[in-house]
C-alpha cells in the first residue's frame, strides 16, 4: 500500500509515546519526535524520494537508522520495532494518549497504579474517584480527565487538513486515471479549507460505463467499503479516514459539486433564494418547473440565482450571499500575492537550515523577503538567542544580504512575552531590528483578564511590531489561551502593529473569525510560515485558505506589501 508522510510520522511518534511509557532513553524519544515532525512536515513524498534511491540521511535529524526503518515503512507498511513495542505493552495504550491532557508519564502512571489500560477503564476511574489519589493528579485533575474522556469517546476523530491532503491528492491522481473520467474534485470541508475534516467528500464525473467504482474499491489505501452502489461508495482508509464518493454526469456536475462543497447552512441559504425566485435548486441542478435551466458548472447555479461564483472558503453562511447580491465579495488572498515571510527559524536557534539555505527557499517560493525570527533566550531548550547571538546573527545577514539578489533578509525576533508583559529582550538588542515579533510559550493558563493585559502590555513596547500566532491553540491537542480578541485587535490598532495567521498547518493561528475581526477593525495580518526548514514555506498554502476563510484580501495583510511600503509600515509605530 502506499506510503504517506503522515504514516511514516505517526508510527515515529506512536513509537516516541510507547518508548516514553517504557521510559526509555530520552535521546532515543528524542530522536523519534523529531523525526516525526520532519517528515509530517516535509513538503515532498518519503516514498518517491525511496523510490528514486535518495539519500533519507540528508533529510535533517535523520540518520542511517532512522533511513533504515523509513525505507521499511514505505517498502513493508510495516515497522518491526514498533510491532515489537507494541506487543510488549497493553494493546489500547496508544488510544490513552489520544485523551487530551495525558501524555505519556500520566498514561504510564494510570496504567502501573490503577490497571487503566483503556479510555473507558479510565473514565471508569474518574467517576469512580480512584484518580485523585495518585501523586501529581488531583481532584482538579481527576475532573478534567473525566470531562476530555467522554468527549474523546463521544467524538468521531478529526484529521488536520494538510494530513487529510497527503490521502487526498493520491485518491485524486488514482481516480482521475480510472477509464470514462472527466473531473475527480475532493468537496465538503477539505475544499472550503477546514482546519480539519471529518471525511473526504470525493466527487466524479464520468461517462457511463466507467470503472471508477471499482478502480476506487480495489485502491491499496481502502481498508473497508462500507457501502457501494453505481454511483455512490462509502469507504475506510487504513489510516482510519473516512471517504465519501460520488459520481455524477457531467451535466449536472456544477450542482453537484456546490452541494457537496456545502457548507450545509450555506446550501439551506442558497435553496431559500431560489425559492424567492421561483426556482428550484438541488444536487442535479437549479430548475424552473421541470427544466434544467443550469447545473453543469458552478457558475452557471449561482448564475441562476443571480449571484456571482461565490468562492468555497467563503461558504459558511456568515452574510457572503449577502455580500455577492450587492457585488461586494472581496478578491480573496492568493499565494501569488506574498511578497515576503516575517516569521522564520535557522539553525541558530530550533530551525534545520542556514541563513542562505533559508533565504533560497523562500526565494524559489516567489517570495522577495524573509524576516529571521530566531527564538529569544528565555526558550533555552529551542537554543533561544541573547544579546550576544543576535547582534552576531544581525552582522551575518548584513553580510549576506550584500551577496543575495532577488531576496531580502529582513533582522528581527521571536521575543518571548513574559508572564509579565514585558520582553525578554533588552531594549537595545531589539533597536537594531527591522521588526520585532513577540509571542506568548509559556503562562497558558492566565485568567482571561490577565493573558490580554499581559499581551496588551507587551503591545505597548515601543519596538513591538507582530504578534506571533495570537492565541496559541494547537489543532486537536492544545486549546486557545483565553485571552479578548477584541481588545488585543484594538489595541494592535492604537499601538500600530499587527497580528500574525502563522501558517503551520497544525496553528492556523489567527483562526478565519479572528482574521475577519482584525479586518473590521483595520488591522494588517501578516501570513507567515514560521519555517524551521526550507521545506515548510509551502505550508504558506494553508496559511492563505485560513484567510481566505477569513475574507481577507490582498490590501488586508501586511506581507502583501512591496519591501518599501513594508519597510514604512514597520517604522510606523517607532
Ligand atoms: P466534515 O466532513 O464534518 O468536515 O464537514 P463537511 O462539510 O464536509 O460535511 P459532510 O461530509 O457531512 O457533507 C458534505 C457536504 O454535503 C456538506 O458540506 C453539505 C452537503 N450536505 C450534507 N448533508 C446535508 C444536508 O442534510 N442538507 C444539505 N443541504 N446539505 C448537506
Ligand atoms: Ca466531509
Ligand atoms: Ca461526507
Amino acid at each position: 500500500m502506499p506510503i504517506h508522510n503522515a504514516d511514516i510520522a505517526a508510527a515515529f511518534t506512536e513509537m516516541a509515546d510507547l518508548l516514553e511509557i517504557q521510559q526509555a532513553n530520552p535521546f532515543r524519544i528524542r530522536a523519534y519526535r523529531n523525526a516525526a515532525r520532519i517528515v509530517g512536515e516535509l513538503a515532498r513524498e518519503v516514498r518517491a524520494m525511496v523510490e528514486r534511491h535518495e539519500d533519507l540521511t540528508e533529510l535533517p535529524g535523520i540518520g542511517e537508522d532512522l533511513a533504515a526503518k523509513m525505507r521499511e515503512i514505505v517498502d513493508s507498511g510495516r515497522c518491526r520495532a514498533l510491532d515489537r513495542l507494541k506487543s510488549e505493552l497493553p494493546p489500547a495504550i496508544g488510544e490513552l494518549l489520544r485523551v487530551p491532557g495525558l501524555g505519556p508519564k500520566r498514561v504510564r502512571t494510570l496504567w502501573h497504579e490503577l490497571e487503566v489500560q483503556t479510555p473507558e477503564q479510565l473514565a471508569r476511574a474518574a467517576r469512580d474517584g480512584r484518580i485523585r489519589a495518585l501523586s501529581g493528579f488531583g481532584a482538579k485533575s481527576e475532573a478534567n480527565i473525566l470531562k476530555s474522556v467522554e468527549e474523546h469517546l463521544s467524538k468521531a476523530r478529526r484529521l488536520k487538513l494538510a494530513t487529510a491532503a497527503q490521502y487526498a491528492h493520491s485518491l485524486v491522481d488514482r481516480l482521475s486515471a480510472a477509464q470514462g473520467v472527466i473531473r475527480v474534485e475532493v468537496a465538503g470541508s477539505y475544499r472550503r479549507a477546514r482546519d480539519t475534516v471529518g471525511d473526504l467528500d470525493i466527487l466524479i464525473a464520468a461517462r457511463a460505463g466507467s470503472d471508477v467504482m471499482a478502480r476506487f474499491a480495489a485502491c491499496d489505501e481502502v481498508a473497508q467499503v462500507l457501502a457501494q452502489g453505481p454511483t455512490r461508495a462509502g469507504a475506510v482508509l487504513k489510516s482510519g479516514l473516512q471517504v465519501d464518493l460520488r459520481v455524477v454526469e457531467e451535466a449536472a456536475y456544477g450542482a453537484a459539486l456546490c452541494y457537496f462543497t456545502g457548507s450545509k447552512a450555506h446550501n439551506i441559504a442558497l435553496r431559500r433564494l431560489a425559492q424567492e425566485r421561483g426556482l428550484k435548486l438541488n444536487e442535479y441542478g437549479v430548475f424552473r418547473g421541470r427544466n434544467r435551466i443550469a447545473g453543469d458548472s458552478e457558475g452557471s447555479v449561482y448564475r441562476a440565482l443571480g449571484l456571482p461564483w461565490i468562492a468555497p472558503e467563503l461558504r459558511e453562511d456568515r452574510g457572503e450571499i449577502a455580500a455577492a447580491r450587492a457585488g461586494r465579495l472581496p478578491r480573496l488572498v492568493q499565494l501569488g500575492d506574498l511578497r515576503g515571510d516575517l516569521h522564520a527559524h535557522t539553525r541558530a536557534s530550533d530551525g534545520h537550515h542556514t541563513l542562505q539555505e533559508m533565504a533560497l527557499a523562500a526565494k524559489a517560493t516567489g517570495l522577495t523577503y524573509l524576516a529571521i525570527t530566531e527564538h529569544s533566550r528565555r526558550l533555552a531548550m529551542a537554543r533561544g538567542l541573547d544579546p550576544r547571538r543576535l547582534a552576531e546573527q544581525c552582522e551575518e545577514i548584513d553580510r549576506l544580504n550584500e551577496t543575495l539578489s532577488g531576496i531580502v533578509l529582513l533582522k528581527g525576533i521571536e521575543v518571548d512575552i513574559l508572564e509579565d508583559g514585558s520582553l525578554d529582550l533588552p531594549d537595545a538588542a531589539l533597536a537594531r531590528l527591522d521588526l520585532v515579533v513577540g509571542a506568548v510559550h509559556s503562562h497558558f493558563d492566565l485568567s482571561r483578564r490577565k493573558q490580554t493585559e499581559r499581551i496588551l502590555r507587551a503591545m505597548d513596547h515601543r519596538r513591538f511590531t507582530l504578534l506571533a500566532h495570537p492565541t496559541g491553540r494547537l489543532i486537536e491537542s492544545r486549546p486557545p489561551y483565553d485571552v479578548d480578541m477584541l481588545r488585543l485587535v484594538r489595541h494592535a490598532k492604537t499601538r500600530g502593529c499587527y497580528l500574525e495567521l502563522n501558517a503551520h498547518p497544525d496553528r492556523l493561528d489567527l483562526s478565519d473569525s479572528h482574521c475577519l475581526i482584525a479586518k473590521e477593525e483595520g488591522v494588517l495580518v501578516s501570513i507567515n510560515s514560521d519555517a524551521h526548514s526550507r521545506e515548510e514555506f509551502a505550508n504558506l498554502r494553508f496559511g492563505i485558505g485560513q484567510a481566505r476563510r477569513g475574507w481577507l484580501a490582498p490590501a488586508d495583510l501586511l506581507n502583501s506589501r512591496p519591501l518599501a511600503e513594508l519597510r514604512r509600515l514597520l517604522a510606523r509605530n517607532r
